[in-house]
This record gives C-alpha cells, sequence and structure tokens, in this order.
C-alpha cells in the first residue's frame, strides 16, 4: 500500500513537470526520421533503454530537453562555428553524448530517392528556415560526424513550413543513398538569434521495383502527425513508460497499482491536453 502510495506521487510529480515544468526554453527537433535526442528523450521504451542512448545520456546528453540543441549567434556560419566532430551535439557540452562515435544508434528506415514528409516536431514555434543535409557516399558511423561527411548542399531547403500536429512539416524527395548514413538538419530561427541541429540515424534501402502496397514514406511518416493539437499530449505515454521502467522490480503490486496509474494518466493527459492548448511564449 506504501508502494502504491509512493508510486502516486512520483506520478503526480511526473505530470506536474509535463504540464506545468515543460522546460521553459523548449523549441524543435527533426522527430521523423527521429534525430538521436529525439529517440533517446522521447523515442520507444526501446529507444531509450539502447545502448547507444544509454551510452549517450552517461556521457552527456540533456535528452528530457530533446527539443533544446540551439546555439545563439550562429546566424548562418555554422561551419565555422560548429565544430568538426561536434555536429550532433552543436558543440554543446550538455549533448556531447550525441556525438559518440557508434554504429548501434537506433535508426530509420528509408527509401532511396522515395517521396517523404519529413516533420520535425516543435513545443515552441519560430520563424525560420530550414536545411537538410545527408552524409556523403561512404560515410561511417564509426567516427564522429565532420562537416567534410556531409554533401556540400542540402537536399531539402524550407522557410517557415506549415505546422501540422505539433510539427514542421515539410515534403521533399529523399536523396539516392544506399545503407547506413545521417540525416543532418540545420535549422536558422530568424525570431529569435538561435540555430537548432541535429542528426537523425536513417538506413537507405531500395527503391521498390514496383509500386505496389509497399508504397513509401508519406503514410507512414504522416501518421504521428494527425492534426490537432493530439500529438502535443503523445509525450506523455512516454513518461508513463519511464515511470514503470523499474520493470526488474515485478510483482502482484505493480499490477494491481497499474490500473490506477492509468487512471491518473489518463487524467493527467486530459489536463496537459487543455494546458497546451494555448502555446507557451518565450523570447
Ligand atoms: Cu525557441
Amino acid at each position: 500500500m506504501q508502494r502504491r502510495l509512493a508510486l502516486a506521487v512520483i506520478v503526480g510529480a511526473l505530470l506536474g513537470v509535463v504540464a506545468f515544468g515543460a522546460p521553459a526554453q523548449a523549441h524543435g527537433a527533426l522527430s521523423s526520421p527521429a534525430s538521436r535526442s529525439v529517440v533517446c528523450g522521447a523515442g520507444t521504451q526501446t529507444q531509450m533503454n539502447s545502448s547507444a542512448c544509454r551510452a549517450a545520456v552517461a556521457a552527456g546528453a540533456d535528452v528530457d530537453n530533446w527539443d533544446n540543441i540551439r546555439v545563439a549567434g550562429v546566424d548562418g556560419r555554422d561551419r565555422q562555428v560548429i565544430p568538426d566532430g561536434k555536429l550532433c551535439s552543436g558543440g554543446l557540452a550538455t549533448f556531447a553524448g550525441l556525438d559518440l562515435p557508434r554504429s548501434d544508434w537506433p535508426t530509420t528506415k528509408l527509401r532511396s530517392g522515395a517521396s517523404f514528409t519529413f516533420a520535425y516536431k516543435e513545443r515552441i514555434p519560430h520563424k525560420g528556415s530550414f536545411r537538410i543535409y545527408v552524409t556523403k557516399d561512404g560515410f561511417t558511423p564509426k567516427k564522429a560526424l565532420r562537416w567534410a561527411d556531409l554533401e556540400t548542399k542540402p537536399f531539402l531547403t524550407a522557410t517557415d513550413p506549415s505546422i501540422s500536429g505539433g510539427a514542421y512539416v515539410m515534403k521533399g524527395k529523399l536523396p539516392a543513398k544506399t545503407g547506413r548514413h545521417i540525416i543532418y538538419t540545420i535549422w536558422q530561427t530568424t525570431s529569435t538569434p538561435d540555430t537548432y541541429y541535429s542528426c537523425s540515424d536513417v538506413v537507405f534501402t531500395a527503391a521498390p521495383a514496383v509500386s505496389s502496397s509497399t508504397a513509401p514514406s508519406p503514410t507512414k511518416a504522416a501518421a504521428p502527425l494527425v492534426p490537432s493539437e493530439k500529438a502535443q499530449p503523445s509525450l506523455v505515454p512516454q513518461a508513463a513508460q519511464t515511470v514503470a521502467r523499474p520493470r526488474s522490480r515485478t510483482g502482484v503490486i505493480w499490477g494491481m497499482g497499474g490500473a490506477a496509474v492509468l487512471a491518473v494518466l489518463i487524467a493527467g493527459g486530459v489536463i496537459v491536453a487543455t494546458r497546451t492548448t494555448p502555446r507557451p511564449r518565450h523570447h
């Protein structure tokens, strides 16, 4: 019974954070294909528990603020300001773990050359332009990403794209690539001094021989972006998963507590949904 009470307190505190304490300075990151901070801070249970994410957090990666890899005053001089080997962290010590050269970062599968709808999840919208790059042929994730590893020109750019379901949506065509790569996204805002950086680990598969039921990405990408505010509270279930994490301490009590927790979370979700309707403001 005491444990149940403790659990309720934890959940309550967590909901409080989600509802009110959502990082005051919080902005955005590429969510489809998911960037490292999104994967490790707001991904699936499996992703957040992956060796790569654990190592990143251990090495310093403030993934709870997955949308906060931002550097002020860069003003388009990305290659001069962000050091080689630190592209994924934007050179920020608080995200240094995201630069770890590892082959086992969770990846998103993409079809080479296919149409794709990119999503850049935002918690606070800004005016600005996106530049999306891909790594050159011969890329290896075993070395920390350097500027010279990226194709010189972005394969997709967008200025002030529309927001749908809590994310900027950008339609484009994926580059013709094979195998493991990084998609590197730069969001240079104009309504604030900040530029945001993110690395998405992807695997390019061959284009389908015949267009068929395996129609590529757009549907898949659009799925989590159902218009309306629904996408916002999607972070709540993640929080729930986090709470449930100490699963080694199984037992009946957790099972019993589960129903109660679920009820609290659902109620919390409603509160969050209500509260997030007016967008937070800053700057
Ligand atoms: Cu911002």
